[in-house]
């Protein structure tokens, strides 16, 4: 593990003194973890209608990924270039042309070129880094810019509430520059400034190491504020922005102005924020449309340091690419399941394996603790997981550019 998010995890376990630990629940716990094999203790039942096995469809296969390329989806990448760097894009080829011709003249300079740098590579000495938290109350759409800014999905987002349950991380490098973008729970503070029980340890979980991102994103739905002002998000985000902390640079970010029609009245609320004195900068974006994301990309690219870069900026690590699978299941399931059902399942990766032709299997577990809850999720003859499950396997395959072998079972605690 990296080391950024190994201090964050120590920290997190050591700390117990903070306003939400009345739980003392190791954080390690609430972490999401990876099992290699299934947990057999479980008495569960399957029969047929309640695997999905994505062998039994035909589900189009990615074009075959050539070699020494990212292992993700180009084409989403390419879309985040259009939108947050456009000059740059349109110049490129330019750009690739005094390339070729820079560096045949410097390999004709240099006796050995073997310590050359590819494209894209960047020598540790000259690696900017930036770590940046992303919070704010349920809804606010913290994944779906987490999602737009790293140009390919990492993390769930929907319209149901607490649809994150743990810390994402997405990685954007540019240049020299790479910003690591943790996206956390839903926070929210009742009157005394506890978070409430049901989700006190993700909270706990999300504000134990939140001083240790380098910028904090404190984010709010500007459109709802406006029709009906919450009084718990207006307490979070004036109790963040009251304290100035020396070590971290906090912004405001009001969120899905798309959907407010008269932009005067985004004037309002930057004016209800505008005496806190810790937040360096307000940004009005849209997340999930990309309006002002250009400018809070760019803010963030500035405050990075010379530190070198904790992720590999062409390859997702293993445990990136585990929690996507989770992530992108979990979306599903949220979209086609509904009131409290999806949340009362437990949702394990029990088997992640490369096979021979390079295709990846997958197999999660998706446990209920109410035999009525199964039955939903599984639905008539198999149909509801198997939606959820071709969805999510073309979803996959997508993102990780590759043949993806899914299977989801529905098991019954
Ligand atoms: N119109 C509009 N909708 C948005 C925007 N950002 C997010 N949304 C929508 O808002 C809903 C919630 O988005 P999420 O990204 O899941 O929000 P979140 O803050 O991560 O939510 P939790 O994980 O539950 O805390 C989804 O339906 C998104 O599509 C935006 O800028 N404009
Ligand atoms: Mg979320």
């Amino acid at each position: 593990m990296k080391a950024f998010r190994s201090l964050r995890i120590l920290i997190s376990i050591s700390r117990t003194a903070t306003p939400f630990s009345k739980t003392h629940l190791p954080q390690s716990f609430i972490r999401r973890s990876y099992s290699a094999q299934a947990n057999l203790d479980e008495p569960t039942s399957v029969n047929g209608d309640s695997v999905f096995d994505s062998s039994q469809y035909s589900i189009e296969d990615p074009v075959k990924k050539p070699k020494q390329q990212p292992n993700w989806d180009k084409g989403y990448r390419e879309r985040v270039e259009r939108e947050l760097f456009p000059q740059e894009k349109q110049s490129s080829e330019k750009k690739d042309r005094s390339r070729i011709l820079a560096k045949a003249l410097l390999e004709a300079a240099l006796e050995s070129a073997d310590d050359e740098l590819g494209d894209g590579e960047v020598r540790e000495e000259d690696q900017k880094s930036l770590n940046v938290g992303i919070i704010g109350p349920p809804n606010a759409g913290k994944s779906s810019l987490t999602n737009f800014m790293v140009g390919t999905k990492v993390a769930a987002a929907s319209r149901k509430t607490n649809t994150t349950t743990h810390e994402v991380l997405g990685v954007l490098t540019k240049g020299d520059t790479q910003v690591c973008f943790f996206d956390t729970p839903g926070l929210m503070l009742k009157k005394s400034g506890y978070g409430y029980t049901d989700i006190k340890a993700r909270v706990q979980n999300a504000w134990t190491s939140v001083d240790l991102f380098d910028v904090l994103i404190v984010m709010f739905d500007v459109h709802r504020h406006l029709t009906c002002p919450d009084s718990r998000v207006v307490r979070l985000i004036t109790y963040m922005g009251e304290e100035a902390n020396p070590k971290q640079k906090r912004i405001l970010c009001m969120n899905k102005v798309d959907l407010v029609e008269k932009k005067k009245d985004l004037l309002k609320v930057a004016e209800e924020f505008q005496n806190l004195p810790a937040y360096e900068r307000h940004f009005m974006i849209s997340g999930l449309k990309g309006s002002g994301v250009k400018d809070l990309s760019q803010y963030l690219i500035d405050q990075a340091v010379k530190k070198p870069w904790e992720e590999d900026p062409f390859t997702m690590s293993e445990e990136v690419m585990k929690n996507i699978s989770l992530e992108v299941v979990r979306e599903r399931l949220l979209d086609h399941v509904h009131q409290e059902v999806p949340y009362g399942v437990e949702h394990r990766l029990v088997d992640w394996r490369e096979q021979r032709d390079g295709s990846l299997r997958i197999e999660q577990h998706l446990i209920t603790p109410k035999l009525s809850q199964r039955k939903i999720l599984v639905g008539k003859s198999g149909s509801k997981i198997g939606r959820i499950g071709i969805e999510a396997n073309e979803e996959l395959r997508r993102i990780m550019n590759r043949k993806v072998h899914l299977i989801l079972k529905v098991l019954l605690k």
